[in-house]
């Protein structure tokens, strides 16, 4: 049973084009929320979405238009001597003069909003020098007596002036002030916004409390699907084979290779989902992902030159590595194109030593699959692109790209990926599939295994 909550009305307020949209964004973890653009004046009425866990709104977020004449509205507010010492009687004398509403139309939003809210997220461009236009903006919500957490945004940016700022904000007595950077997603710097929020709403304390154990649930679980899915594709392709004759091999490579790209494009797709990133994220040109689509294709040997993976002693068989390869080899990798020549051309000498399925082979039969270098190209841009949403804001306008670390040495597949060569049935792939206990009991310790290389979401358990 759930009980009924009174959420928290927080409101993000500032100066325009400071990043209140962006911010929003990020908290919601969506990209589809109001509009966020470079000429300012984007917002131009308030707009709200709930934070919710387990179907409870625990929090509203009010995004609002900046502040744009704040020096002429201060003006304003100061003549009024009849409410010198009272702030928000000041504030509601404005809203009620239809005058002064039609010269400060945007400001009037935000005041009204203030109004009515808990507290208010200001944020500011950290890039930006202490101007007196800021000081006049934090000066009338200072009239608004609501608490006040100041956002230095942008203060990743290499002109942020994120120290001067602090000292000026601690000269207005404001020192609750926390970095941001709503492009990237860090939950550290989340988690602190959340806790200097609690240490100045002690009503509220065990609601945020609520929230932050549900953010820190949310974002391991999320993770966890994403780790789950990476490791369902490379078992899919490792398991995935054809027993075809001789002369049909070319054709059941090709085969395997269309089926092994689809299935990564729905792991690509199934990452975005779940992280909650559109096309918008995906486009330019010098990224490996382009359109949704990975536009290098993982069985070019060109490809695994780029993510610095060796194809070991396969390209010593004068063929190109990283493509698929007759599995009765033990590992011989073949290019498409080259596959039927070369092993008409190899005769009888590649028969020699290859185990149990030599017998097929005799009868003209190959028994195909992917090789390790292709699987472990998959393994690693997955991973890599998991990385990179991890860490990323969704204020973030900036194309998605990966980075690649290179490695030289050539490693040796997952014990789950080794098994599943042996078992056809494993593949969503393959015509006859059955997913069974050790098909599971393999993702799962393939998919721990894969999460070593991917950074944990965790926000630190201990205060700042
Ligand atoms: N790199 C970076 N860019 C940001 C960040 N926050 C906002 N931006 C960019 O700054 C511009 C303005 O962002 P908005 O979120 O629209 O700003 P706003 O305060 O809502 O603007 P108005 O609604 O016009 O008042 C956009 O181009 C954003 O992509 C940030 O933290 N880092
Ligand atoms: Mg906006």
């Amino acid at each position: 049973m759930t009980t009924d909550v009174t959420p928290l009305q927080m409101a993000v307020v500032g100066h325009t084009n400071a990043g209140k949209t962006s911010l929003v964004r990020t908290l919601l973890r969506s990209n589809d929320f109001g509009e966020v653009d470079d000429r300012g004046g984007t917002t131009r009425a308030v707009l709200s979405a709930p934070l919710t866990a387990g179907g409870q709104t625990l929090i509203l977020l009010h995004d609002s238009p900046g502040l744009e004449n704040a020096p002429e509205l201060l003006d304003w507010l100061e003549q009024r001597r009849a409410n010198r010492h009272d702030g928000p009687a000041r504030i509601r004398e404005l809203l009620d003069d239809p005058r002064a509403r039609t010269r400060f139309d945007q400001e009037a939003h935000v005041l009204e909003l203030m109004e009515k809210i808990d507290v208010a997220l200001y944020v500011l461009d950290a890039r930006e020098p202490v101007l007196e236009k800021y000081r006049d903006e934090l000066a009338i919500l200072g009239d608004c007596a609501r608490p006040i957490v100041v956002v230095l945004n942008f203060t990743a940016s290499p002109e942020s002036r994120e120290q001067e700022w602090r000292t000026a904000l601690a000269g207005l007595g404001l020192h609750t002030v926390v970095d941001f950077d709503a492009a990237v997603r860090d939950p550290a710097t989340e988690w602190r916004l959340y806790r200097k929020l609690r240490a100045q709403l002690d009503a509220f304390a065990p609601l945020l409390d609520q929230w932050l154990d549900h953010r820190k649930h949310e974002e391991a679980e999320r993770r966890k699907a994403a780790l789950t899915a990476i490791a369902e594709l490379l078992i899919d392709a490792a398991a995935c084979s054809r027993t075809v004759p001789v002369h049909e091999s070319e054709q059941a490579l090709e085969e395997i290779q269309t089926a092994v790209r689809r299935r990564e494009q729905g792991c690509v797709e199934t990452l975005l989902d779940l992280y909650r990133f559109g096309d918008t994220d995906y486009r330019g040109d010098n990224l490996p992902l382009s359109g949704g689509e990975w536009r290098q294709d993982p069985f070019d040997p060109e490809t695994l030159r780029h993510y610095g993976i060796r194809t070991g002693g396969y390209l010593g068989a004068g063929v190109g590595g990283g493509a698929a390869f007759d599995l009765t080899t033990g590992g011989l990798s073949l290019g498409a194109g080259t596959l039927a020549g070369t092993l008409a051309g190899a005769g009888a000498s590649l028969v020699h030593g290859l185990g149990p399925r030599t017998y097929n082979r005799l009868r003209g039969y190959r028994h195909l699959g992917i090789d390790d270098a292709a699987l472990q190209l998959l393994a690693r841009r997955q991973t890599d692109l998991l990385t990179a949403l991890i860490k990323r804001g969704h204020a973030n306008r900036t194309a998605l790209t990966t980075t690649t670390t290179e490695r030289t040495e050539p490693t040796r597949l997952p014990h789950a990926l080794r098994r599943a060569r042996h078992h056809s049935m494993w593949s969503s792939l393959n015509r006859n599939t059955h997913h069974d206990a050790t098909r599971a009991a393999a993702v799962t310790s393939l998919s721990r295994e894969l999460g070593c290389s991917v950074p944990e979401p965790d926000a630190p358990t201990a205060d700042p």
